[in-house]
Formats: C-alpha cells, sequence, structure tokens
C-alpha cells in the first residue's frame, strides 16, 4: 500500500513533468497543480490509477487543433487571428465546452479551461466529455458584420473537427446567443445537416432550451444556497458582491434578487459599480445586453445610490457572500483578505479559476464556505446537456422543467462534493470534494475502456 505522502510526492513529480512538456502556460500549470494537490487520497488507496500510468494520460488532450481565422473588416482590411479546439477527454461522452473570443486567449488558456471542463461535466453526471476552444479574437468595438464575417471563418476551418456526437462547442467570454446563431448558420451551410445538437446555447425556437442563458448563474446562486443552508444559514437578507456584467454575472444578479439577497455590484474590466439599492437589472440588461456598453453607463443613468469606481477592487464591498463572475485569477490573496476582514461567508465561483490559489487556501483556512467553478458553475454546461437532449428528442422542455432539472442537478452536485470531501477526511472542503468526485467518474471509464 502507497501511503499519501509518497503519492503526494509522485505526482509534484508529474507537475514538474507538465511544467516541462507545457513552457509558457502558466493557467494550465495552475489547473493542473490545483487537481493534483487534492489527488493524493484517492490515488493512494487505488493504486491502479497510478500503475495504468492514469493521471499521464489525463493531463495530455486527447486532440489540440489550432488553425488561422482570416477575415475582413469593416474597411475592407484582412485580419488574422488565432482559432483553437482542444478535445481533452471523452472518456463519458462527446468533447463538450464552450468558446471563449477574448484577446487574452491562448493554448495554455484554452487548455486550463478544457481541463476543468472534464471533471465539471463529469459532476453533472450526463455523459459529456470535456473541451474547450476560442480565438484571440476582440468582440469589444465590432460591428454585428464585422463578428458574422469573422464567426463564418472561424467555423469554416471549425466544422470538420465538431458534430452532435463527438464536440460541441457553446459560448463562454465573448461568445453569446449572437455568435453562436452566426456560428450555426455557417455549419448548416457547410455541412448540408440540421444538426441542431452541434452547437448549445441557440436560440429560442430553433433549438435553443429555455433556461440556457440563466444556468450557469443561476445554478451558482443554487450551489451557494446549499452551502449556506449546511451552516444553518440562507440567502435571504445577504449582502452579495459579484463580479462581471455579462452573461453569468446578471443571472447570478438575478437569482438572487429573487431569493431575497441583495446583490449591491457589478463590474467589468474598466471598473467596477456599487449600488447601495441592489443593483437594478432592467438597466443593466439594458446597457450590456442590448447596448453592449460599459458599466458606468449604469452609474451615470441609475442615480444617487450607485457609483462607479474606475479600476478598483469589487472586493473591497464589504458582503456576506462572493461570487466571482468575469475571468480567472480575479480574486487574489489581497482581495480574500479584504473579504475576509468584512466578514464574507461564502465564495462561490462563477468563473473559471477566478480565484488564485494562494486566496483559495486564505478562504479555507479563515473557515468560509468555498465553492470551486468545476462545482458552482456546472449548470451551464448541465443545461447545455440537457439542450442536446431535448435536440436528440426533438422537443422542447418548459422553463419550469429545466428550472427543476437544473435545481436537481445542482443540489446532487453539491452533495456529491460534500460527501466525497467527508469521505477522504476533508469535511468541508468542496476543492477536494468536487476534484475527487469527478476524477473517480473519468478515471474509472478510463481504466474500463482499456489504453486510451
Ligand atoms: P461574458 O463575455 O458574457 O462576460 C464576461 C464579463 O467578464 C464581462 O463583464 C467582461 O468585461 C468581464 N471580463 C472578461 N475578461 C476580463 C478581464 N480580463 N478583466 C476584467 N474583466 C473581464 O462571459 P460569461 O459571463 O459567459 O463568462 C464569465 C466567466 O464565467 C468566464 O470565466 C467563463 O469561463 C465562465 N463560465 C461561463 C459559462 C457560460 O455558460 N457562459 C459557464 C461556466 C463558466 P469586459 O466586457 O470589459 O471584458
Ligand atoms: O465553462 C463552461 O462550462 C461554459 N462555458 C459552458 C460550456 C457549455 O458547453 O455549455
Amino acid at each position: 500500500m502507497t501511503t499519501r505522502s509518497e503519492t503526494q510526492s509522485t505526482l509534484d513529480h508529474l507537475l514538474t513533468e507538465i511544467e516541462l512538456r507545457n513552457p509558457a502556460q502558466p493557467e494550465f500549470h495552475q489547473a493542473a497543480h490545483e487537481v493534483l494537490e487534492t489527488l493524493a487520497p484517492v490515488v493512494a488507496a487505488r493504486p491502479e490509477y497510478a500503475e495504468s500510468g492514469l493521471i499521464e494520460r489525463l493531463v495530455e488532450p486527447e486532440r489540440q487543433v489550432m488553425f488561422r481565422v482570416p477575415w475582413q473588416d469593416d474597411q475592407g482590411r484582412v485580419r488574422v487571428n488565432r482559432g483553437f479546439r482542444v478535445e481533452f477527454n471523452s472518456a463519458l461522452g462527446p468533447y463538450k465546452g464552450g468558446l471563449r473570443f477574448h484577446p487574452s486567449v491562448n493554448l495554455g488558456v484554452i487548455k486550463f479551461l478544457g481541463f476543468e471542463q472534464i471533471f465539471k461535466n463529469a459532476l453533472t453526471g450526463l455523459g459529456i466529455g470535456g473541451g474547450k476552444g476560442g480565438s484571440d479574437f476582440d468582440p469589444h468595438g465590432r460591428s454585428d458584420a464585422e463578428v458574422m464575417r469573422f464567426c463564418q471563418s472561424f467555423m469554416t476551418e471549425l466544422y470538420r473537427h465538431i458534430g452532435e456526437h463527438t464536440d460541441v462547442p457553446a459560448g463562454d467570454i465573448g461568445v453569446g446567443g449572437r455568435e453562436i446563431g452566426y456560428l450555426f448558420g455557417q455549419y448548416r451551410r457547410i455541412t448540408n445537416r440540421w444538426e441542431s445538437g452541434v452547437l448549445t446555447g441557440k436560440g429560442q425556437g430553433w433549438g435553443g432550451s429555455l433556461i440556457r442563458p440563466e444556468a450557469t448563474g443561476y445554478g451558482n446562486v443554487l450551489f451557494a444556497a446549499a452551502m449556506l443552508r449546511e451552516r444553518g444559514e440562507d440567502l435571504e437578507g445577504q449582502t452579495a458582491v459579484v463580479s462581471g456584467s455579462g452573461n453569468v454575472a446578471i443571472y447570478t444578479i438575478e437569482k438572487l434578487t429573487a431569493l431575497g439577497a441583495n446583490a449591491v455590484t457589478c463590474s467589468d474590466s474598466s471598473g467596477y459599480v456599487v449600488d447601495e439599492k441592489g443593483i437594478d437589472l432592467d438597466l443593466l440588461k439594458q446597457i450590456k445586453e442590448v447596448e453592449r456598453g460599459r458599466v458606468d453607463a449604469y452609474a451615470e443613468r441609475r442615480g444617487a445610490s450607485a457609483r462607479f469606481v474606475p479600476g478598483g477592487s469589487v472586493w473591497d464591498v464589504p458582503a456576506d457572500l462572493a461570487l466571482p463572475s468575469a475571468t480567472q485569477n480575479e480574486l487574489d490573496e489581497n482581495a480574500a483578505a479584504t473579504l475576509v476582514r468584512n466578514g464574507v461567508k461564502a465564495v462561490s465561483e462563477g468563473a473559471n479559476m477566478p480565484t488564485t490559489p494562494e486566496a483559495v487556501h486564505l478562504l479555507q483556512k479563515a473557515g468560509v464556505a468555498f465553492g470551486p467553478g468545476k462545482a458552482a458553475n456546472a449548470g451551464g454546461v448541465a443545461v447545455s446537456a440537457l439542450e442536446m437532449a431535448q435536440n436528440h428528442a426533438r422537443t422542447s422542455w418548459t422553463a419550469a422543467r429545466v428550472e427543476e432539472e437544473l435545481a436537481d442537478i445542482m443540489t446532487s452536485i453539491h452533495t456529491t462534493c460534500h460527501e466525497t470531501a467527508e469521505r477522504y477526511d476533508a469535511p468541508g472542503d468542496y476543492v477536494t470534494g468536487a476534484n475527487i468526485a469527478g476524477f473517480e467518474r473519468v478515471a474509472d471509464a478510463m481504466l474500463a475502456q482499456g489504453v486510451i
């Protein structure tokens, strides 16, 4: 029997190998580190994992595609971006995961997101593998026509790698309903197939699921509520700080408000808004979803209760709950210390890896309930899988039915993480619970399927 400390040193050695084999990919190293540092108990208890080279296989994507995306801007100038699709693991089902369009995208960023997605998707229990893609294209300030031409060029290469039984992309940062529409239109045109299950996050009326736009934010709030329930509390009357002002942030604020909490902030890369009366969602949706504007416009139009803080850290605002919903590494150790000083009770990740490892440790040490993204934000991909199910059955479910299924899935993910953490002597540690529970599902499928 291998001891946990022997296993940990094997895992540490593997992490060094990962860094050497994947140079200049700090986000991927970070994601691998965060998972591998919690796996020693399960790998020590199940030697077949180490004997079968399972972790070495798991950290190597099954396939990585990189391609040129040429397109013409409104002035007729030719632009060139880089496209990515990392098909990380298909042991549990077709590759599934979003597409991100943001200037910071590179292979390491897509690999971190794809790696996280493997465990997240396993936690949903819905038979989906892990993948992620995107481009360093920056949609900010681009016209609709430019975004359409970019999406068409992107799909002109991507189409040959995806399919309803192969790889099913969806949205992420910079990719919402508009982009999914353009991508779907081009896929259909090139392939001459009505293959609705090839993309999720589609529009209502042509294969999209009700509640998919809301699902990530709603799901994260349900996860936060489940963590609070473990401590004998609920959301009623709690003050919440939310970062971001995109898809995830907006529907996080909507659900928090519906369940009696007061969401007082939102942000974008220009700064943050604090609104003592609680964020007015109609105004925020108008500015962000209709006008595609910046958050300072919110403060300008809202009146005396709101102010815009340029730059600045949204985590300076005192609150009971924090729900980071913008991007990776947006909540660092200093921010975590401030949150703790201000009495935060729970932090639940709507974004992927928004909390730095140092900040996670600080929060956990201070006794704050911490919901890692791969569990807390799994509601989005879960409803994507429900969209695929509806597409396969050529049917569409009511909003009430999808919301009920989403609530059941989030409860089950919470229970799984909670019980797994207890089983491995880490009560209340949702990071360990989520990593081990997701890992076991994928690892057991890989073991059963041979050396793959
Ligand atoms: P959106 O593009 O709709 O919104 C992103 C928001 O985050 C914007 O307010 C944006 O501000 C801000 N943001 C992005 N990058 C940065 C940055 N580098 N610094 C500061 N602010 C930034 O994306 P989503 O809401 O879909 O995604 C938000 C997070 O949630 C991401 O981490 C994503 O991976 C994760 N996620 C998304 C899911 C989904 O279903 N959409 C599912 C699960 C997780 P600005 O416009 O100024 O850039
Ligand atoms: O990070 C994520 O889980 C997403 N961006 C959603 C993926 C999906 O396939 O719905």
